[in-house]
C-alpha cells in the first residue's frame, strides 16, 4: 500500500477544518487527482476528521490522513502521513510527537501504514510554520543539504517542501530535488491554477493543492488538469 505514494503527481489536500459543500467535495473527489490528504495546521480535531473522511469514502480514491495532532488520528485511512519538521527550532516537532503517540497507542499504531514525511517549512508567515517555529531562512543550499539528510541517512520516503499560503522558489525546490536519490519530492504552497501547477511539477514529484479549492474550485480543477492531463 505504501508504494501508492510513489505514483502520484498530484494530490488535493483537504482541511478537516474548513467547510467544504457536497458538491465542491464531489467535484475534488472525481477530478483525476491521484489522492486526497486529509490534514490542517489547526483546529483539526477527531470529530471533524471521521467527518471529512466518511464523506470521502463515497468516492473511488485514495484518502490519507497527514497526522497533526494526537487527538484527531482516526483510523480507517489508507495510509497515514507522519510530518517530522526537520528545520523546526523544537524536538517536539522533529520526534518528541512521534514519540509521545507511540506511547499513548503503542501496539495499537499500524506500522505497515505509516510514511514519515521530512518537511522543510519556508513560508514564515504560514500557520504551520509559526507552530514548529520552523526556520524558515534556509538558503537553497542548506534546504538541499537538509533533503539529503532525510534522503540518505534518515532514509525518509518523503520530503516536503511547504510554502503554504504563498508559491515558492522552484529553483530551491529543483536543487533539493536534483540531491534525492530515493525520497520523493513534495512540494506545496500557493499553487492557484494550471500555471502555477505546471510550474512546480516540473520542479518536484508530487504536487500538493489546498487553500485554491475553497477560494476558486475551477482554478483548482484547472491544477489536476495541467498535470494529469498534459504528461508532465
Ligand atoms: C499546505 O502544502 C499545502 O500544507 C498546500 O498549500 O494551501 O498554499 O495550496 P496551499
Amino acid at each position: 500500500m505504501k508504494q501508492i505514494v510513489q505514483a502520484w503527481r498530484h494530490v488535493f489536500k483537504l482541511d478537516p477544518d474548513r467547510p467544504i459543500d457536497d458538491q465542491t467535495l464531489e467535484a475534488v473527489c472525481s477530478s483525476g487527482t491521484d489522492a486526497i490528504m486529509v490534514g490542517g495546521s489547526s483546529g483539526v480535531t477527531y470529530d471533524n476528521t471521521d467527518c471529512l473522511l466518511t464523506r470521502i469514502r463515497k468516492f473511488q480514491i485514495p484518502c490519507v490522513l497527514e497526522v497533526s495532532s494526537l487527538e484527531a488520528i482516526v483510523p480507517g485511512f489508507d495510509l497515514f502521513l507522519i510530518p517530522m519538521v526537520l528545520n523546526s527550532c523544537d524536538p517536539q516537532w522533529l520526534i518528541g510527537n512521534q514519540a509521545k503517540a507511540a506511547e499513548m497507542y503503542g501496539e495499537m499504531i499500524p506500522w505497515n501504514l505509516l510514511v514519515p514525511e521530512g518537511y522543510i517549512v519556508l513560508n514564515p508567515d504560514s500557520t504551520v510554520a509559526k507552530r514548529t517555529e520552523a526556520n524558515t531562512l534556509l538558503t537553497e543550499s542548506e534546504s538541499a543539504a537538509y533533503a539529503q539528510i532525510a534522503d540518505r541517512m534518515l532514509q525518509l520516503p518523503i520530503v516536503y517542501v511547504e510554502y503554504s499560503g504563498t508559491f515558492g522558489n522552484m529553483e530551491l525546490v529543483s536543487a533539493v530535488g536534483r540531491r534525492l536519490e530515493h525520497a520523493r519530492l513534495f512540494y506545496g504552497g500557493g499553487i492557484v491554477d494550471g500555471e502555477t501547477a505546471r510550474l512546480a511539477a516540473s520542479a518536484c514529484d508530487t504536487v500538493v493543492v489546498g487553500n485554491i479549492v475553497y477560494s476558486d474550485l475551477d482554478k483548482a480543477l484547472k491544477t489536476v488538469d495541467a498535470i494529469k492531463n498534459r504528461g508532465i
